[in-house]
């Protein structure tokens, strides 16, 4: 059984859970123990008396940590990557190119740690001196998703330990693998006993638990857009910090003078890699009727022709689904999508392969308009719809008829329609001849509408979050 991490010391539990592989449900990842609501209140215990000795600690020091950490996920690339696609699903090389990022992370927010700085300036009245400086917000609740296990939690806890917070981090509970390797790694790493606290365990327990809990200053989610408004209304009465990443239904629009070679990559790898489960995917494809008979008809054929297999074998394009929920869930949305009026024009077809996986070929629906529940609620899978538009600005226009806004992405040759396009997109990020999904590491995260509350994620922008501003007055 894989312990638990609660101020500096391993701990068994009396209940444990048990990490299936989604490619091949007979391979059992491990177990790991579970904290109940005694646990995790030790663990909010231990960060916050931890708190008063790390957010004094020097830069340097949290800088060292950090870039051990990183420096030890770099190295161990293959075999964490490899670990991440057993318990997610996600081919190989995403495994892998997803640990690599998290290192990068760890680098990215080791040096960010010597960078913190702050202002002097001169008062409005004479003699008097201004300070504006940034301290840690306190204890942070770290809270991740799935679909994500390594990069996830790095993009959180690095900046967190970064700026002088302590943490009490509880990652999802069908991928607690890779999240215990990298707490392990931090905690060789010389993080001080109680300043990262893992507890793992079901979300209405260990997350509820820190959410009912005054002492947690600040709350950091990735994850639905239900559990988040949850976490907003329990944490009104404690008056804390938030950041919510929650859902998306984000549009890719192509146009009639788009790349069509550009247009198919940038809509089969921002739908259906990682199979689609990503908030960032695009999963509405909304196009021009000049050239939606040709991207549609060469979109079905990439989809033909990828392998959807075990994430481990060479060669497979699209992994499994991550469980049987999620499988049910991408399906029954196919099913309302045809019973709407959709024309499921390929894929969406359960799939028997060597071991007993959650396979789902990629679907591909067209004939859609904007008020179906597929173009208006996030699926989370392999399946994406397609809208005809008459020209581009209707495409504007439905491409922004959504509850959502995390990111948005088009497909033109024209500087008119992309700078148009970048302008009045009403989302977080926007992608021109790229995918909506797929993000560097070092720039600013985060949507609007109901896929984002609070200040952004990652890179310098991350401080936002993990800081709160101080303004100091001297008459000297
Ligand atoms: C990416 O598209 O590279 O849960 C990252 C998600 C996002 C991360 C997406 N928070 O899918």
């Amino acid at each position: 059984m894989r312990p638990l991490l609660i101020n500096g010391e391993w701990l068994t539990t009396s209940h444990a859970s048990e990490n299936i592989n989604p490619s091949d449900t007979s391979d059992v990842i491990d177990s790991f123990a579970q904290a109940g609501l005694a646990e995790t209140q030790d663990a909010i215990s231990a960060a916050d008396a931890a708190f008063a000795s790390w957010s004094l600690s020097t830069p340097q020091k949290r800088h060292d940590i950090l870039k051990t950490a990183g420096d030890e996920i770099m190295r161990r690339k293959d075999e964490i990557g490899e670990l991440l696609s057993r318990e997610e699903g996600k081919i190989l090389a995403e495994g892998i190119g997803e640990t690599v990022r998290a290192a990068q992370i760890f680098l990215f927010f080791a040096a960010e740690s010597l960078r913190l700085t702050g202002d002097k300036v001169a008062s409005v009245r004479p003699g008097v001196e201004v300070d504006i400086t940034r301290e840690p917000a306190g204890v942070v609740g770290i809270i991740t998703p799935w679909n994500f296990p390594v990069a996830i939690p790095a993009w959180k806890i690095a900046p967190a330990l970064c700026y002088g917070n302590t943490v009490v981090f509880k990652p999802a509970e069908l991928v607690p693998a890779c999240s215990w390797t990298i707490v392990d790694i931090l905690h060789r790493a010389g993080l001080p006993a109680g300043v990262l606290n893992l507890v793992m365990g079901a979300g209405s327990v260990v997350g509820q638990c820190m959410v009912d809990d005054a002492r947690v200053n600040a709350i950091t989610f990735t994850g639905s857009v239900g559990t988040g408004a949850r976490i907003a209304k329990d944490s009104l009465p404690h008056m804390r910090r938030l950041q919510l990443e929650m859902g998306g239904k984000n549009p890719l629009v192509i146009l009639d003078d788009a790349d069509l070679d550009v247009a198919v990559d940038v809509a089969v790898n921002g739908s259906y890699y990682s199979t689609g489960q990503r908030c960032t995917a695009s999963s509405r494809l909304i196009v021009t009727e000049g050239i939606h008979a040709r991207f549609v008809e060469a979109v079905a054929e990439r989809l033909n022709n990828l392998v959807v297999d075990h994430a481990l074998k060479p060669g497979t394009d699209i992994g499994p689904v991550v469980d049987a929920t999620q499988l049910e869930q991408d399906c029954a949305y196919i099913e309302t999508a045809r019973r709407e009026g959709g024309n499921l024009r390929t894929g969406g077809a359960l799939l028997k392969r060597d071991t007993q996986g959650y396979y789902l070929s990629p679907a591909l629906i067209t004939d859609t308009t904007p008020d179906m529940r597929i173009n208006r609620e996030e699926v989370f899978g392999p399946v994406a719809s397609v809208m005809r538009v008459r020209d581009y600005d209707e495409a504007l226009s439905v491409a922004n008829d959504s509850e959502f806004g995390l990111s948005a992405g088009i497909c033109t040759t024209s500087l008119k329609y992309a700078s148009d396009f970048k302008r009045k997109s009403e989302v977080g990020m926007v992608m021109v001849n790229l995918p909506t999904a797929g993000v560097d590491y070092h720039v600013p995260f985060g949507g609007r509408k109901n896929s984002s509350l609070g200040p952004r994620e990652q890179g310098s922008y991350a401080k936002e979050f993990y800081t709160t501003v101080k303004t100091a007055y001297t008459a000297p």
